[in-house]
């Protein structure tokens, strides 16, 4: 896996730049409206409104300034911005997290104990927010499921419960109702078990950033966003579906699964396509955000409008 540092990445892929250049094509090919009714191999068609590209496009890594700067992190505040300007002073070490429920080696265990770099694993993912922006992002990190078998799961164990750490004094946002604190997310055994799934502690070869989750996150590619808990202090492994942050918040507009569905709309707005960030052209949403391949045959048999 080829991981490029910031400083490797050509100027041409830093986001102004691509935005300029993406905007001058549009420009170009907005000057008839014949371009865009032709619906050629290199004009961009309409759905929903939106003008989408539909040619395959490279999957080029957002920038490190992209990635840390335009966040997701309620109990940051929930602007874009509030998570790195507010998250600089949080404490990630020491740092342990609890396992407990379903198995044979409960415990508090130290970071340290559970992340050993040589099992370190460099994957780059499209991240898709349930928003309708997406960003793709090298992480580095640990597949769960090396690290969830060392605490021997016990047949009855059919999901897994992770809880992001609860501290009012260090995080702002949580002393407000935004949300229910500690945020709360849940994913199926198989899910959790499933090779893609990762503990992600860094990104671009570097320590995970605040605002990004350090100092350990989760990261399911084939979800929205909102399944990727951040800051996490505890992992249970439970038989029931765990009832998770959004849920709570509104049952009807984000479901457990969140799988990335372009069929399935979001009640307030469609889902079928998105835009990746530093591009201004949106593109069409991949069923499993492209995924589809390695997991679609986790859910053979389930009605997705029912369980979203
Ligand atoms: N604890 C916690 N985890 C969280 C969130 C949050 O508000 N709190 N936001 C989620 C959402 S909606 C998204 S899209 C991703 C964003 O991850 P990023 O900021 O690294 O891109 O984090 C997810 N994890
Ligand atoms: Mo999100």
């Amino acid at each position: 896996m080829l991981i490029r540092k910031p400083e490797d990445i050509p100027s041409s892929e830093i986001t102004p730049e691509r935005e300029y250049l993406n905007r001058r094509s549009f420009l170009k090919l907005a000057g008839g409206v014949g371009a865009i009714a032709a619906g050629g191999a290199l004009v961009p068609r309409l759905l929903h409104g939106a003008l989408v590209d539909d040619q395959p496009q490279a999957d080029t890594p957002n920038s490190w300034d992209q990635i840390t700067s335009y966040n997701n992190y309620y109990e940051f505040g929930t602007d874009k911005a509030d998570p790195k300007a507010n998250a600089q002073n949080f404490r990630t070490s020491p740092w342990s997290i609890e396992v407990g429920g379903l198995c044979n080696k409960p415990g508090h265990y130290h970071y340290e104990d559970l992340f050993k770099p040589a099992s370190r694993v460099d994957r780059v993912y499209r991240l898709r927010c349930v928003e309708a922006w997406s960003m793709v992002i090298p992480w580095n990190g640990y597949v769960l499921a090396d690290i969830l078998k060392r605490f021997e799961p016990q047949p009855g164990a059919k999901y897994v419960k992770f809880t992001t750490l609860y501290d009012p004094q260090q995080m702002p946002g949580q002393r407000r109702p935004v949300l229910q604190w500690p945020y709360v997310e849940g994913l199926r055994m198989d899910e959790a078990m499933h090779p893609l799934t990762l503990l992600v502690t860094g990104l671009y070869g570097k320590p995970l950033p605040n605002q990004d989750g350090a100092p350990v996150r989760l990261v399911v590619p084939w979800k929205y966003g909102f399944k990727g808990i951040k800051a996490i202090v505890k992992i249970e492994f439970v038989d029931q579906q765990p009832m998770t942050t959004w849920m709570i918040a509104a049952p009807d507009e984000y479901g457990f699964y969140a799988n990335v569905n372009p069929h399935v709309d979001h009640p307030r707005w469609t889902q079928a396509v998105e835009r990746r960030i530093g591009e201004f052209r949106r593109r069409p949403t991949l069923m499993f955000n492209g995924y589809a391949d390695q997991v679609a045959s986790l859910y053979t048999g389930m009605d997705l409008r029912k369980y979203f």
